[in-house]
């Protein structure tokens, strides 16, 4: 009854986040650290297919070649004994002093080009252990007070920063797209490219917007009060959507980083509708992996470490079958129909048809009884999220 996950599902998780040893900001760390190979033997067994990382979370910042290379070497092992793959990299510009104030965006120079140098280091290392997407987390480009960033020349360096790292990519032949991750704050007071909004907006101001998508996260989106799966619908809409961080977090407030539906479990469910139902044909509206961002709460022992990462899974795939039996439903389909979700479909002029056509219809405006609307032509909306809630909770079908 219970869903397992397979390889087929392409659940991956960040190093950093089944790595996490439940440091925060009043407190250090309750878990002892993780190592790699143990992490990437653990997640094979629970059925994941990826793993992903940051380069400090491999291998300490600071770290000599030597110390660099054992690690990969070692990661390769592990990857080679599983079959574990490497779907996606990123970059650390956020933990040691010395992005403080940023990397890309940093106001010091000599710390933008010590940014840049680190990130192309990454890059080879992402193109040789196969990635495909290489996430960009912004996480300290930002400011907590407005005459401390100009923002617009910030906003340039950004896009010089991404300019560079795409002719990286494209003279070194790499099969490597970038996906920039919004997020509105934490640890910055405010951060450049707070939403999926932001970014898009961004991404089209590029030299090479091809190579460049999106990383939305669950939590981030909602941070800022935003809904999620229509963020994600908007991405889609601009084929941006090129990597996931699933995750929860409950209402405007810190980064809560909870397990995949732990928080907006509704939206969680929408999001998994949208994701697994959503495409042309009514199959995927995308593919790529679906990744966990999430922290095992620092309440947490190892045991419980591995109880939530297989939590995340889990949730996921039961939301996936209780989408599946929401669209499958003859009712739920009827409501569709009479909510005229399908009728948005349809363009609102005819085929050919001008706005001369438009002005001369009279029943589109002198004979269209609007006064139909006060008191009637309810739409039902109502009906269709009870209907998706029942089917949430397991109650039909
Ligand atoms: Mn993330």
């Amino acid at each position: 009854m219970a869903p397992t996950p397979t390889r087929d599902d392409k659940f991956s998780f960040g190093l950093w986040t089944i790595g996490y040893n439940g440091t925060d900001p009043f407190g250090g760390p309750t878990r002892n650290a993780l190592d790699v190979v143990h992490v990437v033997e653990k997640l094979s067994e629970l059925g994941a297919y990826g793993l992903t990382f940051h380069d400090d979370d491999l291998f300490a910042f600071g770290s000599t070649d030597a110390e660099r290379q054992k690690q990969i070497d070692r990661l390769k092992q592990v990857l080679a004994d599983t079959g574990v793959i490497i779907p996606m990299v990123t970059t650390n510009l956020f933990s040691a002093p010395v992005f403080k104030d940023g990397g890309f965006t940093s106001n010091d120079r000599q710390v933008r080009r010590f940014a840049l140098r680190k990130v192309l280091r990454n890059l080879d290392l992402a193109a040789e252990l196969g990635a495909k997407t290489f996430v960009m987390w912004g996480g300290r480009e930002g400011a907590e007070y407005d005459a401390a960033k100009d923002v617009r020349q910030a906003l340039e360096r950004y896009r010089e920063a991404v300019n560079l790292l795409g002719d990286y990519v494209t003279d070194k032949g790499y099969d490597l797209r970038f996906a920039i991750e919004p997020k509105p704050n934490e640890p910055r007071g405010d951060i450049l490219l707070p939403t999926v909004g932001h970014a898009l907006a961004f991404i089209d101001s590029l030299e090479r917007p091809e190579l460049v998508g999106l990383n939305p996260e669950v939590g981030h989106e909602q941070m800022a009060g935003l809904n999620f799966a229509a963020g994600i619908a908007q991405a889609l809409y601009h084929d941006k959507l090129f990597h996931i961080d699933l995750n929860g977090q409950r209402g405007i407030k810190y980064d809560q980083d909870l397990v995949f539906g732990h928080g907006d479990l509704h939206n969680a469910f929408a999001l998994v509708d949208l994701l697994e139902n959503g495409g042309p044909d009514g199959g995927q509206a995308y593919t790529g992996p679906r990744h966990f961002d999430y922290k095992p709460s620092r309440t947490e022992d190892e045991t419980g470490v591995w109880d939530s990462a297989a939590a995340n899974m889990r949730t996921y795939l039961l939301l996936k079958e209780r989408a599946a039996a929401f669209r499958a439903d003859p009712e739920v389909q009827a409501a569709l129909e009479a909510a005229k979700v399908f009728e948005l479909a349809q363009p609102t002029l005819g085929a050919g048809e001008s706005y001369d056509d438009l002005l001369a219809d009279r029943s589109a405006y002198e004979d269209f009884d609007t006064s139909a609307y006060l008191g009637g032509k309810g739409f039902g909306f109502v009906r269709l999220q009870q209907l998706a809630t029942e089917h949430l909770m397991g109650a039909r079908g």
